[in-house]
């Protein structure tokens, strides 16, 4: 195995592209002879976080867990792409602290609620905006938008492939440095 491993962490509301960007990703890295690894909400939140829901607090111990997994798994060589809301700096900076600063890449996958809410995929916003979900960010929770993102993919003025290539550039050459 000869690669740099790193975990790209990507944060931005519900709906914002995330996962549809981490996969493409994915396949662009393995199609390249890379291990990696999608990090997400559908093989963390259902095992390692099962017990938690979306408080802050809750919010926090969920990135905790993550970064500590990830870390192990960037530490066997895998490139960890993480996709998670992870609204807050305090947040993202506990992220930035386990894993350590050189392998921890903040990526702002950037898009206006309005944008999400229009795309409203799961139905999730209306449901919040009904009041049958709480503290759904953007709607009654916060998100706090990322001070100083080492990427930033603004995905309303891109195709999915533009985005999902920007993303995979900026990782190849992390990981080739
Ligand atoms: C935000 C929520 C909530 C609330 C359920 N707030 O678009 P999705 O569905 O697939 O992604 C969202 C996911 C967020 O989980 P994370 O583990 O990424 O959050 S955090 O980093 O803040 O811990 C959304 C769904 O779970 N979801 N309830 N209240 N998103």
């Amino acid at each position: 195995l000869n690669q740099k491993s790193g975990v790209f962490w990507l944060t931005g509301l519900s709906g914002s592209g995330k996962s549809t960007i981490a996969e493409k990703v994915e396949r662009m890295l393995f199609n390249k002879g890379h291990l990696v690894q999608i990090v997400d909400g559908d093989n963390i939140r259902s095992g390692v976080c099962n017990n938690l829901g979306f408080s802050l607090e809750d919010r926090e111990e969920n990135i905790r867990r993550i970064a500590e997994v990830s870390k192990l798994m960037m530490n066997c060589g895998i490139i960890c792409i993480n996709s998670f809301v992870s609204p807050t700096e305090k947040i993202r900076e506990k992220a930035r602290g386990i894993i350590g600063p050189d392998d921890f890449h903040e990526i702002f996958i950037s898009t206006t609620l309005e944008e999400c809410e229009n795309r409203d995929v799961k139905g999730l916003y209306a449901k919040a905006r009904a009041g049958e979900i709480k503290n759904f960010t953007g709607i009654d929770s916060p998100y706090e938008i990322p001070r100083n993102p080492a990427l930033v993919v603004e995905t309303a003025t891109k195709s999915v492939e533009e985005s999902a290539q920007m993303l995979f550039e900026f990782i190849v050459e992390e990981i080739e440095k």
